[in-house]
């Protein structure tokens, strides 16, 4: 039987949101905080894990904290562990992490890739170190690990060419993935890995989950933080894509490294709308964890 798409999802990563729910895997203690966008994400662990025939057997994450220059890089052993330490936040993230890969579905990944004229690589280097953006986003979403995953690399095309460059080559990479899922008879949930607009503050409050510090970094950002989620909620993933490169530009928004496109490509760019599940910054990005039940509306249906 092909494989179906139970559901896409915008899922962000700021490490805060790990360090804020004490999992036992994270070496820093908090108490608490963004428990706004930490809500969200229960609420979609029961959309996406509450109902029997939508249960997925594989969740694909694609993260742009691991940015390769040459091609398109997927995983390619069935077992990885270690210590993912985020750069930046190296106070709030130190998580021992342990991740079973669907090996197969990443093969069939960089094959469908291949004839899109995409160049793929498989990583198959027992020592690599699992990136922070895409241990988040798979934590927040399944906090038991009990899942298999694949994880996506960014290509740099956006950074080295152009916003359009870089989004043609996610449209590509979505059209393959989606190609890979109903080939692999496998029922997935889609993670595109990316905040929104993403100005941030450059100093923290002396405790980093001071609530009484966090807000947007400025209105100019709320603004286009907010059309954009006006054409999800509307179901127009065409001009939401369209839109995009300006999103970019204008509120250096994280899906210029492409998550957010690779996975409405593989969805078929759907027309109906998306669910909210939640909204709200951190350390002044804009963050939303926001839905498309692809099994509710489309039966989960792979269209190739
Ligand atoms: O990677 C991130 C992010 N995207 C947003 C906010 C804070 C930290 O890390
Ligand atoms: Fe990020």
């Amino acid at each position: 039987m092909a494989g179906k798409i139970i559901a896409g999802v915008l899922s962000p990563h700021p490490p805060h949101l790990v360090y804020a729910s004490n999992p036992p895997q994270n070496e820093p203690r908090s108490e608490g905080g963004w428990e706004g966008l930490r809500w969200g994400y229960e609420r979609l662990n029961q959309s996406l894990f509450s109902h029997p025939d939508k249960k997925p057997d594989v969740i694909l994450v694609h993260s742009p904290h691991w940015m390769t220059v040459v091609g398109h890089h997927v995983l390619g052993l069935p077992h990885f562990k270690g210590l993912s330490v985020d750069p930046i936040f190296p106070h709030l993230f130190r998580f021992q992490y342990d991740l079973k890969v669907d090996v197969d579905l990443s093969l069939l990944i960089a094959e469908e890739g291949k004839k899109e004229g995409l160049i793929t690589k498989v990583m198959k280097n027992p020592d690599f170190r699992i990136d922070y953006g895409a241990i988040t986003s798979c934590y927040l979403t399944r906090p038991e690990f009990d899942i298999p995953i694949v994880a996506i690399s960014s290509n740099n095309s956006p950074y080295y060419f152009s916003n359009e460059v870089g989004q043609a080559q996610m449209e590509k990479l979505g059209r393959a993935t989606a190609r890979a899922i109903a080939r692999s008879g496998k029922r997935a949930v889609l993670l595109a890995s990316n905040s929104m607009s993403h100005r941030h503050f450059t100093t923290e409050p002396e405790i980093p989950e001071d609530m009484s510090f966090e807000h947007i970094y400025h209105h100019g950002q709320y603004l286009w933080d907010m059309e954009m989620l006006k054409l999800m909620k509307a179901g127009r993933s065409r001009q939401l894509v369209d839109s995009l490169p300006e999103f970019m530009d204008m509120a250096l928004a994280e899906v210029k490294a492409g998550a957010l496109t690779w996975m409405l490509s593989a969805l078929g760019f759907p027309s109906y709308p998306a669910e909210v599940h939640a909204y709200g910054s951190v350390i002044g990005t804009g963050n939303a964890v926001v839905e498309w039940d692809h099994f509710k509306h489309a039966g989960g249906e792979v269209k190739i």
